[in-house]
């Protein structure tokens, strides 16, 4: 996972998000010479990938400037200032998740649907093979199948599994295998949770208490990984901020980007939500989840 993946092959990778971002810029920078409308159409064209207007208008200052900077009078030439551009702005999302503790807690909300569990298997399958120990905590056990899909993914993976009773208590079963973990000296516990529309208070209030009783146990809870789905492009984002009101997120997954045309989304959620960009989701296999790299992201969505 991550930054072993070459360049190359996130460009294959990124997909539909990828075709669609490109071809917008290159259709906006196919003039002769760089004019006001030049700069309107590129606008345009990152508006409707989902860039988000804070983060397209701050693009946009910085490639002006530096098209002024280096005496760029082809239309062409922006798209490799771009390309920087983009790279230079998700630079800080560029890092590690944090596995401090023994084992380090990392736990994965979000509203239905959005990959939480899906993200966990591919994570556990890169964690393994890594060499490492870790446990899956079936925290959503308000769905009937939904701990028979991460048992399923554990199978895959070699991963551990604490699961409980159907409808019994989610913080209960997270609290058990934090312990469970601690006792087998597991490096990691990946706890999934149900998926919950952001208006349901006593769903999200259950969110806050998973959060609670993990920071009880032994091990430390070090990620709350908020994930979303990037086809839904920013108007997931109202839904986003709701979860942060009820625990402490410390960054973002994206998913499904291999399938969006709103890959621009992944500029606007540092700019709009201010959570770091952490891992991509870039298709259903076990290998589709890299590390974000923010100059692999640029080159791939673009070059
Ligand atoms: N193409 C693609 N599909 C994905 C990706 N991540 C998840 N999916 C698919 O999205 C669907 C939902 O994924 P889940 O992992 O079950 O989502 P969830 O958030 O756990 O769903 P709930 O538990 O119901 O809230 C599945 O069909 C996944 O295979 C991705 O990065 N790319
Ligand atoms: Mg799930």
């Amino acid at each position: 996972m991550g930054s072993a993946t070459p360049p190359s092959s996130w460009r294959l990778r990124l997909g539909t998000a990828r075709a669609a971002f490109s071809r917008r810029v290159s259709s906006a920078l196919s003039g002769d010479s760089i004019q006001e409308e030049t700069w309107e159409s590129l606008e345009h064209a990152l508006l409707s990938a989902d860039v988000g207007v804070d983060a397209t208008h701050q693009l946009l200052g910085d490639l002006r400037a530096a098209a002024s900077q280096s005496r760029v009078s082809d239309p062409s030439q922006l798209a490799s200032l771009l390309t920087m551009a983009i790279a230079s702005q998700l630079a800080s999302d560029d890092g590690e998740l944090d596995r401090s503790g023994s084992p380090a807690v990392w736990m994965f909300v979000g509203v239905n649907g959005s990959g939480k569990t899906t993200t966990i298997g591919k994570l556990a399958h890169a964690e393994t093979a890594a060499g490492r120990k870790v446990v899956l905590a079936a925290g959503d056990t308000f769905r009937a199948a939904a701990s028979e899909q991460l048992s399923v993914w554990a199978g895959r993976t070699g991963a551990g599994i604490v699961r409980g009773q159907p409808g019994g208590d989610p913080a209960s079963v997270v609290y058990d295998a934090i312990e469970h973990a601690r006792a087998q000296a597991a490096d990691l516990v990946l706890i999934d949770t149900a998926g919950r529309l952001h208006s349901d208070r006593n769903l999200m209030s259950e969110l806050a208490k998973i959060q609670r009783v993990a920071g009880k146990a032994s091990g430390r809870l070090s990620e709350v990984l908020l994930v979303l789905d990037a086809a839904i492009g920013q108007n997931s984002f109202a839904q986003a901020r709701d979860f942060g009101k009820y625990v402490d997120l410390t960054g973002a997954v994206l998913t499904k980007l291999d399938g969006s045309a709103k890959g621009g989304v992944v500029l606007s959620v540092r700019s709009v939500l201010n959570l770091p960009v952490k891992l991509l989701g870039l298709g259903e296999g076990l290998g589709d989840l890299v590390l974000f790299d923010a100059d692999a992201f640029a080159r791939g969505i673009l070059d």
